[in-house]
């Protein structure tokens, strides 16, 4: 028996223990194992080189949760993989002169060590990484599938191409108008792409959001609703001035047209093309538009644009003439590609109206007494109806149908659904990702890769030079038959966007196993995920792809579930304080927090260790590069071992809150795991206590054994209704507190002292599985912690013997009074009256009134 805590040494035995056990292993197949299923699955991190705190904290997180569940009964898978293809590792191949296969595979070596270091309770076995040919050769399969269904299409599409990285970027790669990785300007081109019709799915994806409710955090809710953007309006037919035929535009306002004082259309119209045409100062401006063509992300910023384009429409009600414009706020891929301008209620309409000087026509109020002043800006409430014939005084729904209505009946409007969502643009001209299954043939045109010659294997030895994809150059990869006709081919050389990659590995890992099936019975028998865990920066994109390929596999009969994680969990940021000093030149230079020492006196103090002159203190930011404000976990597990750092992950904040870093935190988590130790080694010590009859002993035992379950009590709530584990660890820490103050030596407290150390380390096994292993085992049990059941409270011992009352008289609080808690209610006011504190106040007065609210409180009336 060790005496000194050492942490390495427990670390290594218990993950030696469970690695030899192959106690985290979950055959396939169900066997004859009775437990209910639960699938707690953590968001697999890209394969960087080293694990940063965030990746800690996600990964804690999920392993307490899983191991909670265990602990409860269930039978839980939690696996682990790598979402491997991406930019990063093509960068490090410039960079480095190093393969990116041979680098993303080094790295994956390292990070696995380190998350086995932190003793994860991952099911190794079915760990596979998306570069492996065996996962993506699924993806590829299920592409082709898709593509039979008809959700697949190869179209020209004008894409956001990023100059630098030489490459196509989507909608929300594109940020303020800037490539999300260069930072470079992002241009407008139009080049043939693969698009999966995610938007067939687009009313699913918004109404599915309900089942959701209540295990989804809200935010991530909207966050969904939002991007997909369902909108119900009115598509209307304009008629042109002395042409046959129509401009159709779509609007959610149609209560608003009495406004309407111009139209205007995207650059890409056809109208503002056949006005390029004729007129050569029209092509000149729509060329510029589409070159710097704004992208939705700053539609609503961006500097307004445009041209008439000497075309006039006909206002369908009032017969008037309004002018066409082009616009380079109006986007070709929304709607009909145009707007019916009401500036009057629409902030871009009023901007541009404001800019060319075009007329603003007011006709929605806030209420019957006329329209909003729209002098300074637009009014874009919904209102009552002005300056509109016989719309007037009608809100927004009547005059939404009326509008509607009068329209369709004349065979010029039809009330449409719109949806801001696109289909999905998978089409990367990348080298390292997963090749697209697809052979170009000069009579056949784009055929599919036979199944039998799947997957197409993407070569791993080629070194991008930063020119372009070089698998384009590799003709070994490019030249080919084509699978139909037996022609010279060429072969696809784009990749798959990496998003795909991560849109259904939650459903192999289940069916890791099947060398026969992209998932098979078991993947079925685990999805949905019970608990997905990760990062909030996800909330959008990769959970919409997840959620839309479930469905896609679902309806192709993969699955059998609608969504893919039932529960989410998004964890907060990791954050930790900033050092700088600002240079002559104006720049800061940044310090780790561990490179200066605070002036504990003032916390706005601190020098920098290195020339003791002083550095500014800055915000509390998410850890990063830029700031270098991170903290290496590595050293943090070197320093006090993967427990330590657990534990403070989990005590320090609640799991969706941010957490700040802190070094005392950390040596505080330390030097509790060390008191823990020698409390149980101590009881141990003292040995079996010969029982003898000791009421004083007695009683300390059943105000001990309270005091334990009533903390487990609320720890269980804590912990499995409201995923909180800070305030449980607390409750821990107070428990050995408690113990550390019992006198052990007396046998009916050694006794209760043995079930709270019991009940503590089963509590703690999930955050500190290392120590709470070894301890469990000094104990004599036979069975390993990871399996001993829960401790729950056990109602008979929170019954108390005593209640405490508070006593009022005439309503202000007195004193308090300690009774039997099956004492009457005229022992109560006997036991009230006597307390000196209240008596005081009750001098020889008679008692008017007696109130007593059993278990409560006493109120005296005089
Ligand atoms: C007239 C109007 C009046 C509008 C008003 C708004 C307010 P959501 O809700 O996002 O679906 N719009 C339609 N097609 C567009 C396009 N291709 N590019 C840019 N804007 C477009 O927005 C629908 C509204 O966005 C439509 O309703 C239209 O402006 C504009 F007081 O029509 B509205
Ligand atoms: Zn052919």
């Amino acid at each position: 028996m060790q005496q000194e805590y050492d942490a390495a040494a427990v670390e290594q035995a218990a993950q030696q223990y469970w690695r030899e056990n192959d106690s985290f292993r979950i055959a396939p197949g169900a066997g004859e194992d009775p437990r209910r299923h639960f699938y707690c699955l953590s968001m697999f991190p890209y394969p960087s080189g080293k694990l940063h705190m965030g990746h800690v904290r996600n990964y804690t997180i999920g392993d307490v949760i899983a191991r909670v569940r265990r602990m409860q009964g269930d039978r839980v898978l939690q696996p682990m993989g790598w979402d491997a293809f991406g930019l990063p590792a093509e960068n490090a191949a410039m960079d480095r002169g190093v393969a990116p296969g041979e680098w993303t595979r080094a790295n994956i070596d390292a990070m696995r060590a380190q998350l086995q270091r932190l003793g994860f309770g991952y099911d190794w076995s079915r760990e596979f990484a998306t570069c492996d040919p065996g996962y993506y050769r699924w993806q590829q399969w299920f592409f082709l599938k898709l593509w039979e269904a008809g959700l697949v299409e190869r179209r020209s599409a004008v894409v956001n191409w990023d100059p630098i990285d030489q490459t196509v970027l989507a909608n929300e790669q594109v940020i303020d108008g800037r490539g999300w990785r260069s930072g470079a300007e992002v241009e407008q081109r139009e080049i043939p792409q693969w698009f999966i019709r995610i938007t067939d799915y687009a009313d699913q994806l918004v109404d599915d959001l309900e089942k959701l409710e209540g295990s989804w955090p809200e935010a991530v809710r909207t966050m969904q609703a939002n991007w997909i953007g369902r909108s119900y309006g009115v598509e209307i037919d304009f008629a042109l001035v002395g042409r046959d035929e129509r401009l159709s535009v779509y609007t959610t306002r149609p209560d608003t047209i009495g406004g309407v004082t111009y139209m205007a259309v995207a650059p890409q119209h056809p109208l503002a093309r056949e006005a390029a045409e004729r007129d050569p100062d029209v092509a000149t401006f729509v060329n510029e538009l589409q070159r710097s063509g704004v992208s939705e992300a700053n539609l609503e910023t961006a500097e307004k644009r445009g041209m008439p384009l000497g075309i006039d429409a006909v206002h369908p009600i009032t017969g008037e003439t309004v002018p066409i414009w082009v616009a380079n706020f109006v986007l070709m891929a929304y709607g009909a590609g145009a707007v019916m301008a009401v500036p009057a209620h629409d902030e871009r309409d009023h901007a541009f109206a404001t800019a060319y000087g075009l007329p603003i026509r007011p006709v929605i109020g806030p209420d019957t007494s006329g329209p909003a002043d729209v002098s300074e800006g637009a009014y874009s409430d919904k209102g009552i109806v002005h300056n509109s014939g016989e719309f007037d005084g009608m809100n927004f729904e009547q005059a939404f149908n009326a509008v509607a209505e009068k329209l369709q009946a004349a065979g010029i409007g039809r009330v449409r659904k719109n949806f801001r969502l696109r289909d999905w643009g998978v089409s990367r001209q990348r080298y390292w990702g997963c090749p697209i299954p697809v052979i170009y043939c000069e009579g056949c045109g784009a055929v599919p890769v036979p199944e039998s010659e799947l997957p197409v294997k993407l070569p791993e030895n080629l070194r991008p030079d930063g020119s372009g994809n070089p698998l384009a150059k590799h003709s070994d990869f490019v030249d080919c038959s084509c699978p139909k006709c037996g022609a010279a081919a060429r072969r696809e050389t784009d990749t798959f966007d990496t998003f795909i990659d991560s849109s259904w590995y939650f459903a192999r890992f289940a069916s890791a196993h099947s060398d026969t099936a992209m998932v098979d019975e078991d993947a079925r028998r685990w999805m949905p995920v019970d608990q997905y865990v990760g990062g909030v920066e996800h909330a959008v994109l990769h959970l919409l792809y997840a959620r839309f390929f479930t469905k896609a596999m679902r309806d192709q009969g993969l699955l059998d579930c609608d969504e893919p994680f039932a529960r989410l969990l998004t964890q907060g940021m990791v954050v930790a304080p900033t050092f700088f000093r600002e240079q002559a030149d104006g720049r800061r230079q940044w310090f780790n927090p561990g490179e200066v020492q605070l002036d504990a006196g003032d916390r706005s103090q601190a020098v920098a260790l290195a020339d003791g002159a002083s550095v500014q203190v800055g915000a509390i930011e998410k850890m990063s590069k830029s700031k270098n404000n991170g903290v290496d976990p590595q050293a943090m597990i070197d320093a006090h071992g993967a427990d330590a750092v657990r534990l403070f992950m989990m005590f320090a904040a609640p799991p969706e809150q941010s957490l700040e870093w802190s070094d005392a935190g950390l040596e505080g988590a330390s030097r509790f795991l060390r008191r823990l130790w020698r409390l149980v080694h101590e009881h141990l010590a003292a040995g079996p206590v010969a029982a003898d009859a000791d009421p004083a002993a007695e009683e300390a035992a059943s105000a001990l054994r309270r005091q334990l379950h009533e903390a487990l009590r609320k720890i269980d709530d804590d912990v499995n209704r409201r995923q909180i584990f800070n305030t449980a660890v607390a409750a821990c820490m107070e428990l050995l507190n408690a113990a550390g103050r019992a006198d052990g030596s007396r046998p009916a407290v050694h006794a209760v002292v043995r079930e709270l150390i019991e009940a503590l380390l089963r509590v703690l096994a999930p955050i500190t599985p290392h120590i709470s292993h070894a301890l469990w085992r000094e104990l004599g049990h036979e069975q390993p912690v990871i399996d001993a059941p829960w401790p729950t409270a056990d109602a008979q011992a929170l019954v108390s013997d005593d209640v405490t009352l508070v006593v009022q008289v005439n309503g202000k609080l007195r004193g308090r009074v300690t009774v039997p808690a099956d004492a009457d209610e005229e022992a109560i006011i006997a036991a009230a009256t006597a307390e000196e504190s209240v008596a005081r106040f009750l001098g020889e007065q008679p008692l008017r009134k007696k109130i007593v609210v059993p278990g409560r409180l006493v109120n005296l009336v005089v």
